[in-house]
């Protein structure tokens, strides 16, 4: 079958044709598309050479499939008139969707139920996409009723070109030069910066209530309690995150990583005593959340834990998770 992948320069896109070949996605001809300036320039794929092509909705509307790795605004200007009957599955990385009531979000190992007959998905924030994969198991059998995360957030959240400033920024500051940012608030290297995306009249940043508000949708928990302070730090693409959980039934956290083990994406990674917990290294290009550092919590006794939990930004957070998408809706 034919499939589109519209920002296909992006390092989003890049990572979207990589896992359909990971993942023996039916793909018969491949499609890219993005704007005009990229236009004929032929990109390597694992499906060979592809011609970028300059996005038309008539084009994009010749799929079966179309993944969006493109802004928000792009977006709502044009998924709906590509997802309109005739047209291909659209599956849309942005935010511009994902709190419509009518466009299901998804993680296909939490909901994929709520795609439905649903021509137009959206694919969750890369933070939230990550803790659900440890947390929808928890929740289904202890009952969440607070969760609290920090996050320790890669560059490539902000996409190739913040990718690009940390690693140029690294090599300046190494000669005793100031980086200057661009795509990041403050200089990336050497630093931490809590600050994602804008900050919202609640104090809290809109990166923060993605997480809040997007967790809520998947896993149909309107009322789950759900903080997070979101913070950008100088590691290249995979995110981190400290969470704090409080259950309705007891919970340990022997009981959890037994859970855990059996959860489909997520790899224990939890032997302090070999100094084996998750890191942004080990799970970089991996497909499965690590999950470990698993204990009992200190403030919520028999009805909480802590955890730490680390997945590939651009891959769960974003790719996979919208291949994962595709795959769900495929004839069985
Ligand atoms: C970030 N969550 O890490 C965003 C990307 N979607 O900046």
């Amino acid at each position: 079958m034919e499939v589109a992948l519209v920002g296909a320069t992006g390092a989003v896109g890049v990572e979207v044709c990589n896992v359909l070949k990971a993942r023996s996605f039916p793909v018969g001809r491949l499609r890219l598309f993005a704007s005009e300036r990229s236009a004929g320039k032929a990109l390597s794929t694992p499906f060979g050479d592809v011609s970028v092509e300059a996005f038309s909705v008539e084009a994009v509307r010749e799929s079966t499939y179309a993944f969006l790795a493109v802004s928000g605004a792009f977006a709502l200007e044009h998924a709906a008139a590509l997802a309109a009957p005739g047209g291909p599955i659209v599956i849309d990385n942005s935010s511009a969707f994902r709190m419509d009531p009518s466009v299901p979000l998804v993680v296909p190992e939490v909901n994929a139920h709520a795609i439905g007959s649903a021509r137009l998905v959206a694919n969750p924030n890369c933070t939230t996409a990550i803790a659900a994969m440890a947390l929808y198991p928890l929740h289904v059998a202890f009952g969440l009723t607070k969760v609290i995360v920090s996050s320790y957030q890669a560059a490539s959240g902000a996409g190739a070109e913040g990718m690009e400033e940390l690693r140029s920024g690294l090599a300046l500051s190494l000669r005793g030069e100031e980086p200057t940012p661009k795509v990041f608030a403050h200089a990336l290297p050497f630093n931490v910066i809590p600050h994602i995306d804008a900050f919202t009249e609640n104090g809290y940043t809109k990166e923060e209530m993605k997480v809040t508000n997007e967790t809520r949708k998947i896993f149909a928990a309107p009322d789950l309690a759900v903080s997070c302070t979101a913070v950008r730090i100088p590691t290249l693409r995979a995110h981190s995150e400290a969470i704090t959980i409080q259950t309705a039934r007891p919970i340990t956290a022997d009981g959890a990583r037994e859970l855990l083990r059996s959860a489909p994406g997520v790899r224990v990674v939890d032997e302090p005593a070999r100094n084996a917990y998750p890191m942004p290294l080990t799970a970089t290009g991996e497909h499965d959340v690590e999950v470990g550092r698993i204990r009992q919590s200190l403030v919520f006794g028999e009805y909480g834990l802590d955890l730490f939990v680390c997945g590939d930004q651009l891959l769960r957070g974003a790719a996979l998770n919208a291949v994962l998408i595709a795959e769900a809706t495929l004839p069985k």
